[in-house]
């Protein structure tokens, strides 16, 4: 189907608002071959092409920066089997992450990742992204649950790595190519993905803590008490909070905190888990570690409480201009860098300095919101948020991915030798980088 004039203005702009292109074709192929004669005939005629799914990524990757063909996946939503046995499921790329979800539960089964933007992504941007989320602690990362799949290069060439085996040691293992490659390698067209059993036993806890500190020590103590069971670790900070509950008009339902956690349980013996979760709250209570605490058994108090957290990006945007980062950091300096910066940017109009995330994979999601763009504001925090992730050993991109806001940060953070194998290969799979050109490679 081909979409064109103002049809193909919101495929232009991404969620954040913050890049917008000038395509002027938008392509919704159906199929892996109408994917591979587009490719083959923009190839020959060296047309770019940018892949998109569900719009969501928040740099910039899924939007073209000039006139790029716009190649949306999005109807390519066909289940294609769901083995209930071993719990493969195979289907198109663009498949919205949420309905992959509904399918695989009346199996009894779930899907292994869990982001707030799941009733837009696609699986096939779930994977270009590497994206991660919520459940990353407990099931891994897409380079493990991702078993196989099918992607079409530049030249139009169908690569075939769908298999639905949980092993398979032959050869190269081509797939994780295109995982995390962000759109730059192929198109991802069918994918198979290992979901792991629904549990029968779900518990949430929200505890509110005075200091980050009390924070790790929590997360030491829940690894420990609570083992296999433990399927989330979230943590965010009272901005963060207060952000949601504007959003949301919802109140939080515990006494008011510097810092908060969730702490969610997923097993299969509702008695157990209770127990285990009872003995770990009844341990940071007794340590003094937290101020105030609740815990949620059934599923409409477990889903408030989870709003909280998974409404803080949309919150933030609320204010006008949101500077959004995403970095890993040792668990021991996770927190320094809101407060260095709240110190750095206080002589600059911004309205929010805040920090939340998956705590327990060194995740931080570091954000600033103004009015307006301030150019003054996003320079002071590139300038000292860089500097200090590399002088900690951190990432400059722990699951967002680089896209194009990023791109010219890598020659900072990836050795001469490390990008020229990443442009050899991409010069291998794309000759004339057609695919998502101006993204990740600098
Ligand atoms: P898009 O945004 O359309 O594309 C992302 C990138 O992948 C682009 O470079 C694009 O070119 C490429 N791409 C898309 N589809 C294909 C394909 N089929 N083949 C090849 N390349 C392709 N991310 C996380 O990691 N964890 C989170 O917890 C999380 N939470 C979020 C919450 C909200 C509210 C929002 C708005 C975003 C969140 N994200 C999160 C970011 C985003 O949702 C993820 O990066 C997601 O995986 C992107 O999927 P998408 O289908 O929207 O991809
Ligand atoms: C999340 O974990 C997402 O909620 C988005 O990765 C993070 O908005 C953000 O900064
Ligand atoms: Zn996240």
């Amino acid at each position: 189907m081909l979409l064109q004039n103002e049809d193909v203005i919101n495929y232009n702009v991404d969620w954040l608002r913050r890049f917008r292109g000038n395509s002027r074709l938008v392509l919704r192929p159906k199929t892996t071959e109408h994917i591979s004669k587009i490719l083959k005939y923009c190839n020959e005629r060296r047309l770019a092409v940018v892949p998109q799914g569900g719009n969501t990524g928040l740099v910039g990757g899924s939007v073209p920066l000039f006139d790029e063909i716009i190649l949306s996946t999005q109807l390519m939503n066909e289940i294609i089997n769901f083995d209930c046995n071993s719990g493969v499921l195979t289907c198109q790329s663009g498949c919205v992450l949420e309905n992959l979800s509904a399918n695989v539960s009346e199996h009894g089964y779930m899907m292994p990742l869990d982001l707030g933007s799941k009733g837009s992504c696609n699986i096939g941007g779930n994977i270009s992204t590497n994206a991660g989320g919520i459940r990353l602690i407990r099931f891994g990362s897409l380079h493990g649950s991702t078993l196989g799949l099918e992607a079409v290069t530049a030249d139009g060439s169908v690569i075939d790595c769908l298999t639905s085996m949980r092993k398979d040691n032959v050869g190269y293992h081509l797939k994780h190519l295109f995982i995390g490659s962000e759109g730059t390698l192929g198109i991802v067209t069918k994918v198979s993905i290992l979901c792991p059993k629904a549990p029968s036993s779900v518990n949430l806890a929200l505890l509110g803590c005075s200091n980050f500190d009390d924070v790790l020590k929590i997360l030491a103590l829940t690894k420990s008490n609570l083992g296999e069971i433990l399927s989330a670790f979230e943590f965010l900070d009272a901005v963060s909070m207060r952000c949601s509950e504007r959003y949301l008009s919802q109140k939080c339902p515990i006494q008011s905190a510097p810092f908060y956690v969730l702490i969610e349980t997923s097993g299969s013996n509702d008695d157990h888990d209770q127990e285990k979760l009872g003995g770990l709250l009844e341990a940071v209570s007794s340590s003094g570690l937290i101020v105030d605490g609740t815990l949620a058994t059934d599923l409409s108090k477990i889903s408030t409480l989870w709003k909280l957290r998974e409404s803080i990006t949309l919150g933030l945007l609320e204010d006008g201009f949101c500077y959004k980062y995403d970095v890993s950091l040792p668990l021991s300096s996770f927190y320094d860098i809101v407060t260095l910066m709240e110190d750095k940017l206080k002589e600059l109009p911004y309205l929010k300095v805040c920090g939340y995330g998956h705590v327990a994979d060194g995740n931080l999601h570091f954000n600033v919101t103004s009015r307006i763009y301030d150019e003054r504001i996003s320079g002071t925090i590139e300038k000292e948020l860089y500097k200090f992730v590399a002088s900690a050993g951190g990432s400059i991109s722990a699951e967002h991915g680089v896209g194009q806001f990023k791109r010219d940060h890598m020659t900072d953070v990836k050795s001469p030798e490390v990008l020229s194998l990443m442009r050899n290969i991409k010069s291998i799979m794309d000759p004339h980088c057609i695919l998502n050109p101006y993204k990740v490679i600098p």
